[in-house]
């Protein structure tokens, strides 16, 4: 696609809308009720994850910013000059901006499936970095995809930060680093930012916010339904609860119905128990020797860790 210099090129790979639909009448089907989280993020959803990065309670966003901007210099040299940046759920791409202070791309490709969201946020990218080629996508990433054309031969590195990584399961989580090795490619590397472990209280503090932004977050999803999906949920009758579970060692989120109750969704009826939850998101937690294994079993070498003096988030970059 042509473009100008201070002008994003967009590619709309149209993420399938059915599958919501699919996804959250299969998943309100299950004995444990559940959707997946990549269902968070609309319009208003991107918001509120926003506002959660800024949140006192949530550590995670902070810590990796502080990182990306100490080591930095470390870690474009890990990546390399002229490589292409490959940035998995972009989101208002803040965190390429400390990076992109360090390191000069051929060119970065933001890729999210929040098309309102993603298009504004490389347009604004674009005006601030006019000598950066930014290839907006707009795609599911936990979906086998392609780059658009002219990238496959140039060396690339992924960026996939925030710990995005654990809201998949483990075996999926194999599976997509497996797939994104496969789209960069040999010689490509990974940085990837990854919560770690640590004691409960402080997770159980980032996913229950005093003003309760997260909440929120959580709750969207019943509106989000309510819209898109010809839904009737109360969203007075659930209420947010996340807790750390350290036996499976992930954060779980829920939306606990508070009474017995009938709700509706494109035409079919599902009754609530008080107390049954919908399970809204899985937020796993590795130690260091933990993900690298992971990492590996996908075929990539992990090459550096960073970490804070606290120990709460890491920073790995990954070869091929
Ligand atoms: C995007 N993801 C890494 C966040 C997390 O911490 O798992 C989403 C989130 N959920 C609640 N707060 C933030």
């Amino acid at each position: 696609s042509s473009q100008k210099r201070g002008e994003p090129a967009f590619h709309d790979y149209r993420p399938a809308q059915a599958r919501f639909r699919e996804d959250v009448l299969s998943g309100l089907t299950k004995s444990q009720r559940r959707i997946p989280p990549k269902y968070f993020y609309d319009e208003k959803g991107s918001r509120l994850f926003d506002a959660i990065c800024q949140l006192p309670e949530y550590y995670p966003t902070r810590t990796e910013i502080q990182l990306l901007k100490h080591y930095g210099a470390e870690m474009a040299e890990y990546i390399g000059e002229g490589s292409v940046l490959v940035e998995f759920g972009s989101g208002s791409s803040l965190k390429i901006r400390v990076l992109l202070d360090a390191l000069e791309p051929a060119a970065y490709l933001p890729i999210d499936i929040s098309r309102e969201h993603l298009f504004h946020a490389a347009k604004r990218l674009a005006g601030d970095y006019p000598g950066v080629a930014i290839h907006a996508v707009c795609a599911d990433y936990s979906q086998p995809l392609g780059l658009p054309g002219g990238f496959a031969e140039k060396p690339k590195a992924g960026f996939f930060p925030g710990s995005s990584i654990g809201n998949f399961e483990p075996e999926e989580a194999r599976q997509f680093l497996t797939r994104i090795a496969a789209l960069l490619g040999p010689g490509s590397g990974l940085l990837i930012g990854v919560d770690l472990k640590k004691e409960a209280a402080l997770l159980n503090a980032a996913y229950n916010d005093n003003q309760g932004i997260t909440a929120a977050f959580n709750l969207n999803l019943l509106q989000r339904i309510n819209r898109e999906l010809e839904g009737n949920f109360d969203l007075t009758g659930f209420e947010h609860h996340a807790l750390y579970n350290s036996a499976e060692g992930r954060v779980e989120m829920h939306l606990v119905s508070l009474k017995d109750q009938a709700v509706t969704v494109n035409n079919q009826t599902f009754q609530f128990q008080a107390g049954e939850t919908l399970h809204t998101e899985n937020s796993y937690k590795y130690s260091i020797e933990e993900f690298q294994q992971l990492a590996s079993s996908a075929g990539f070498q992990p090459q550096q860790v960073w970490t804070d003096r606290e120990d709460l988030f890491s920073v790995h970059y990954l070869s091929l």
